[in-house]
């Protein structure tokens, strides 16, 4: 359902930056499960480049059960630029989730205006992608931006508006990275590397992913997955 996505992305960043693969923990890159005659698979795949410290996206093929893909974009530590966060979701074939933003690392008015506000001309032609429900896991002000897109569809949308969404806001992302190594302007990386650290640990106990990991491939690897692998500068808390 989502393989388009993966292939977009895939073709974009090779065609504008050079990868080198980031090794990803031993274990962790694929696994399967068939139990009960339900099949599901993950996949995942780690990049490194001179402008990124991270790429990385995993998609996960249960069938008509789930099809998610899911990806982070985090730009290396002497940029102050947002990191990209990607959740296209499917469940059962009838819960069709969109979640695309370009994810600030602070929410000062300097920083919204500097990489928010060019969100601005693109979000407003996904009007219908933009709606205002309510986040149960996770704070819309902490890490996300005003013109997050945030949607449940109809599948009939998927290759078409949510496609289209998606190309728009990878490009501008982009677009955004490329401005910023050609103007040469450059962040404290400790204060940065910190700043990436915050959103890892925030997003990972927070992550409702943990329990699909857990139903098809168990507790362990669902914990070592989320802090080893997505969001791997958080730290495991202390049990209370
Ligand atoms: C929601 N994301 C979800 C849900 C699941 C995942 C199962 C709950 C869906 C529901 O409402 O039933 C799945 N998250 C995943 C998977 C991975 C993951 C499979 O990290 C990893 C492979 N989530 C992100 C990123 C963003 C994000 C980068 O990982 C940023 C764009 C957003 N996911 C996001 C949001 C919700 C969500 C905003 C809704 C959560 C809420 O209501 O608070």
């Amino acid at each position: 359902m989502y393989r388009p996505f993966l292939t977009h992305l895939e073709q974009e960043l090779n065609r504008r930056f050079t990868l080198e693969p980031l090794p990803i923990p031993e274990g962790l890159a694929y696994n399967h499960t068939a139990r009960a005659g339900k099949e599901a698979t993950i996949q995942s795949w780690a990049y490194s480049s001179p402008d990124f410290r991270k790429i990385r996206y995993t998609y996960i093929d249960a069938g008509d059960q789930a099809q998610v893909f899911n990806g982070v974009l985090y730009p290396h530590y002497h940029y102050d630029l947002p990191v990209l966060g990607l959740d296209l979701l499917a469940f059962g074939n009838k819960k069709f989730l969109t979640v695309i933003d370009i994810q600030p690392l602070y929410q000062d008015v300097d920083y919204q205006a500097r990489y928010v506000a060019p969100m601005q001309p693109i979000y407003e032609r996904y009007g219908d992608l933009a709606q205002k429900f309510e986040m149960r896991f996770y704070d819309a002000n902490i890490y996300f931006s005003k013109y997050l897109l945030f949607a449940r569809t109809e599948p009939e949308l998927i290759q078409t508006r949510v496609f289209a969404a998606y190309q728009d806001y990878l490009a501008l992302y982009l677009e955004m990275l490329e401005t910023a190594r050609a103007t040469g302007r450059r962040a404290d990386p400790a204060q940065i590397q910190q700043a990436h650290r915050d959103y890892d640990q925030y997003s990972a106990e927070r992550d409702p992913a943990i329990g699909l990991f857990t139903t098809y491939w168990g507790k362990e690897w669902a914990e070592r997955f989320v802090y080893d692998f997505l969001f791997d500068l958080a730290v495991v808390p202390a049990p209370i």
